[in-house]
């Protein structure tokens, strides 16, 4: 086929199209119409921009008594996004707050071990099983004090995307029990008389955590 190639091309709607096809050689003869399906669909997230790391600090939880901050995963969000998937292709809609899910890193024993997996509530492709838009760290967290976080995206047909963050997790004010135990040891070594006694070592056995 030499000559000139002629095409236009309107932008297509989400679903199966054809295209057909007459080839015009160079004396003018024109070929048989010949139609070629194809479809347009949308199978590609858009993936969120993330905040390069957040930072906060536990907060004692008044029903628990346990150490506990929430923050939403629009907290990650640096900027809008959109997406391709409306009616028509080439026009864009931003993804909604409400399709912004987080998830924090979690273990075998509830903290972070800097593996994504089932143990994060992931399936096998990655994707959170129960999509949350807030997350809460804890204690745990605060022991690790940078926990990987992801901020994910689901567009309206279901594609998911993710960026990658964390947050740094502190207990400035000791409400997590490992602190408060932690800072309670010490104190003065006597002898039985009562008298202080300089130079002694002491040891602790069992798991300080
Ligand atoms: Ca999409
Ligand atoms: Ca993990």
């Amino acid at each position: 086929m030499g000559g000139n190639r002629h095409g236009r091309c309107q932008p297509a709607s989400i679903g199966d199209h054809k295209l057909t096809v007459i080839v015009r050689d160079d004396c003018g003869n024109l070929s048989l119409a010949k139609d070629i399906p194809f479809s347009i669909k949308d199978t590609n997230g858009i993936a969120p921009i993330c905040y390069h790391g957040l930072s906060t600090d536990l907060m004692k939880d008044p029903d628990t008594g346990e150490g506990a901050m929430a923050v939403w995963a629009t907290d990650f969000k640096a900027s809008d996004v959109a997406d391709c998937n409306a009616k028509t292709v080439g026009v864009k809609e931003n993804i909604p707050d409400n399709q912004y899910y987080v998830v924090k890193d979690s273990g075998a024993d509830g903290i972070a071990d800097g593996v994504w997996d089932s143990h994060d509530g992931l399936n096998e492709a990655g994707i959170p099983i129960e999509p949350a838009t807030s997350v809460i760290f804890d204690c745990d967290d605060a022991k690790v004090t940078q926990v990987a976080v992801r901020l994910y995206t689901k567009d309206v047909l279901g594609n998911w995307a993710w960026c990658e963050t964390y947050a740094i997790v502190t207990d400035g004010r000791k409400v997590c029990p490992s602190a408060a135990a932690s800072a309670a040891i010490g104190g003065a070594i006597t002898t039985e008389n009562k008298e202080s006694v300089e130079g002694v070592e002491v040891a602790l056995s069992g798991q300080v955590r």
